[in-house]
């Protein structure tokens, strides 16, 4: 891959070296990347931005089935975990659709801001149409998007003030998709080697994050996820969101810890990079929007350029893109690494969905 113009601009970004590990030492291998690169930059991770993982608990599911819907063509169930510790509780409902013509199907675990279903950002007949099914849950279900931790699932877990690296919302929700994955592997209309994870703006931020941390999902994608996502913090571009913008607005999202990098993105120990190349040798498509500056589209580019690094480690190309900086229509679907800038605004779009299907699908049957 040539990429001067693109290496001009990363190397200005001056980035933490994602094979470098803890003492300097250095990482050629993917042998030493499992060993050595990925536990410490998952580490590092944990303990500056996102905070610990909360342990897992087994839930108690009920099973609702709902009347057969949209032509037909696919099965719709109510799913509620039940998390129970010590004397409280916490029920979370979860929405689990499939098609009705497949046996077993690709499926999406979707953290979604919105409840029901079908909604704006949830087009059931298109992903259905396409073959695949969607397991999904409101966020606020999991927990509330503000700084009360004593609500849901932070309330199980967080009893006094958070400080360090206790973890933030992001955190949590990402937790619920992966006891989401633990139900959704053992269903047998679901193909376990084929279940990512999806989520827009925080909530593909905490996709990011999931898929990071948890190596049974196949693929994410990240929509528009910008600052604390995909986007790189160092060298953001104008009108990008940065760590002081994210930290002043929403710092019950990620652990006390981060707030410290507050204008001092450039002494990080770690940068987005680091976060997307846990993803790998999987699949990672990350989706921008040409007017939605705020996320920083360069910065988004950037990142899959840079963590490609380790898919090559795995004698992956990871991301496969010409030596150009990114244009509106520009789709790079065809690497391990994916990105598209699609015209409009901040938003899950119905373009964006169909990108990341054909993205999956290609992936599928290579
Ligand atoms: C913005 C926030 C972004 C993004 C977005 C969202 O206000 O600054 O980082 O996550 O919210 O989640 O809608």
């Amino acid at each position: 891959m040539k990429i001067s113009i693109v290496q001009k601009e990363l190397d200005r970004r001056n980035l933490p070296d994602l094979l470098v590990g803890p003492n300097h030492v250095s990482i050629n291998t993917k042998e030493e990347w499992e060993k050595v690169g990925r536990p410490y930059w998952k580490k590092v991770l944990l303990q500056e931005e996102y905070g610990k993982i909360p342990p897992v608990l087994n839930p108690t599911i009920a099973i609702k089935k709902q009347p057969i819907d949209f032509a037909g063509k696919a099965i719709w169930e109510e799913v509620t975990f039940n998390f129970q510790k010590g004397e409280k509780s916490h029920k979370i409902p979860t929405q689990l659709i499939y098609p009705t013509r497949k046996e077993v199907a690709p499926f999406f675990i979707f953290i979604n801001f919105c409840k029901e279903v079908p909604n704006k950002y949830l087009p059931i007949e298109e992903i259905i149409d396409n073959g695949f099914g969607v397991f999904t849950v409101f966020y606020e279900d999991v927990t509330s998007d503000d700084a009360d931790f004593s609500n849901g699932l932070a309330g199980l877990f967080q009893e006094t003030d958070r400080q360090g690296d206790d973890c933030g919302k992001i955190m949590y929700w990402s937790w619920m998709a992966s006891r989401m994955m633990d139900y959704l592997s053992m269903r047998r209309e679901a193909d376990k080697n084929k279940i990512g994870v999806v989520g827009h703006s925080r909530l593909g931020k905490t996709a990011l994050l999931t898929a990071a941390l948890d190596d049974r999902f196949c693929f994410v994608c990240s929509n528009n996820s910008g600052c604390s996502g995909a986007a790189l913090s160092r060298g953001r571009s104008e009108g990008g969101e940065s760590v002081r913008d994210i930290c002043r607005q929403f710092p019950y999202w990620f652990c006390p810890n981060y707030l410290q990098y507050a204008d001092k993105e450039n002494e990080a120990p770690f940068d987005q990079h680091c976060l997307l190349a846990l993803v790998a040798p999987r699949k990672a498509y990350i989706g921008a929007a040409l007017e939605d500056v705020w996320a920083d589209n360069l910065s988004q580019f950037l990142n899959c350029v840079a963590a490609s690094k380790v898919w090559r480690l795995y004698e992956k190309e990871g991301f496969e893109v010409p030596d150009d900086l990114p244009k509106c229509g520009d789709k790079f679907i065809d690497g391990d690494v994916g990105f598209h800038l699609r015209e409009g605004k901040h938003y899950f779009s119905r373009t964006d969905w169909l990108i990341y299907m054909e993205a999956i699908q290609n992936a599928i049957n290579k």
